[in-house]
């Protein structure tokens, strides 16, 4: 019997208190790290002797960081590294690099092997405006694996980063020891160590994405995700136009890299769509009466109302799973949140210089600022007889 059909067996009342016991040696063990951090920063030189009488009263004072430039160089003990990404050994991407890109493959013996190197890469949000990336081949998004249903499939992982990290292959149905959760079902990749993840592509086309399990708050917001595609093996609709769509945020300083959180010193102030801030961003070419779907994947740390001019969508998968016809919602306007995705279906059926763009305005200006009508998340479909 599975852990899950075990938890379906307890009644509410013991799940309730097993959360609030999780919830309780949380607590302790926040408390306890605080108070070593608060030792610490007091007597740097010295050793803390009596660690146990430092209490907590402020804990989240140290972490105010509003309105600095500079937030501080150490952690404050709150698990969050608050440095700079260090650019050292960086890679620079060329300047015409797009994410997002099919990868290659090869089959072998029956199995189809994909290579990613993971890396830090000096990646241009828009000209001018570079940030230190953490890449799968150098490129952010990393590139799109795009495979069939039912294929044996082996992607070989070398780690050039100076940490440790993982890939999750996030919403495939795929045995446990192969879902990249580091410290859970493998150790992470070492810096420097190549890793092989091997499985059978799931029966369930549709949109999904990869991305880093490990210090994931870093290293995800910092460009470890990248598409996933899953081809039915007996397709039976065709698009004229297909495009993904992933969102990223990305906090720059003074010229200098954080990743980007939802916290206070951690908040972004460029906002990506595929790698690029408007007008850097994409155009897609749409012919007059062309099917397009977008799929879009919430790759980001925070939510996104994504809204297209000019045209309704039908929404015609969520999460990879495709909604029955009836169920199928039309509309123009799309919450996406971390690690959604939708399939949005539409007809150009009117020709135009259409913006498809986040509608929370904060997220269409590039550090507070708009260039030739937008920044951030805006895109534009081109649509022409
Ligand atoms: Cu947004």
């Amino acid at each position: 019997m599975s852990n899950t059909r075990q938890m379906e067996k307890l009644d509410y009342r013991a799940r309730i208190g097993i959360r609030m016991a999780g919830l309780a040696a949380i607590g302790l063990f926040g408390w306890v790290s605080i108070a070593t951090a608060s030792a610490q920063a007091l007597a740097p030189t010295q050793t803390p002797t009596v660690t146990a009488t430092i209490a907590p009263t402020t804990g989240m004072a140290g972490m105010d960081m509003g309105g600095t430039a500079t937030p501080p160089s150490d952690n404050m003990g709150m698990g969050q590294d608050m440095n700079p990404i260090d650019p050292t050994g960086a890679v620079t991407a060329p300047a015409n690099a797009r994410g997002g890109q099919p990868l290659d493959s090869k089959v072998v013996n029956g199995v189809r092997e994909f290579k990613l190197t993971v890396q830090k890469t000096i990646w241009h949000l828009l000209p001018g405006t570079d940030v230190v990336a953490y890449t799968y081949n150098g490129t952010v998004p990393g590139p799109e694996i795009r495979v069939t249903e039912g294929e044996r499939v082996r992607i070989t992982v070398t780690n050039n980063l100076s940490e440790p990290t993982t890939i999750h292959w996030h919403g495939l149905r795929i045995p446990n020891n192969e879902d990249g959760a580091a410290g859970m079902t493998q150790p992470g990749i070492k810096p420097g160590e190549t890793f092989a993840y091997e499985w059978t592509v799931p029966n369930t086309p549709g949109t999904f994405f990869y991305h880093t399990h490990a210090n994931a708050d870093t290293q995800q917001t910092l460009g470890l995700y990248a598409p996933l595609i899953i081809e039915p093996k007996n397709p039976t609709t065709k698009y004229d136009v297909e495009y993904t769509i992933m969102p990223g945020e990305w906090t720059v300083k003074d010229g200098k890299t954080y990743p980007s959180m939802d916290m206070e010193g951690l908040l972004p102030n460029y906002f990506t769509i595929n790698g690029h801030s408007f007008p850097a961003t994409d155009v897609v070419n749409v012919k007059l009466g062309q099917r397009v779907l977008l799929r879009v994947i919430g790759s980001g740390q925070f939510i996104h109302p994504l809204h297209l001019h000019g045209f309704a969508f039908k929404v015609v998968a969520t999460d990879g799973y495709p909604v029955p016809p009836a169920a199928q919602l039309t509309k123009d306007t799309i919450l996406i949140g971390p690690g959604e995705r939708y399939d949005l279906e539409f007809t150009a059926d009117q020709a135009g210089t259409w913006l498809f763009h986040c509608h929370i305005l904060h997220h269409t200006t590039n550090n507070g600022l708009e260039t030739n009508g937008g920044g951030g998340m805006v895109m534009v479909f081109n649509v022409t007889p």
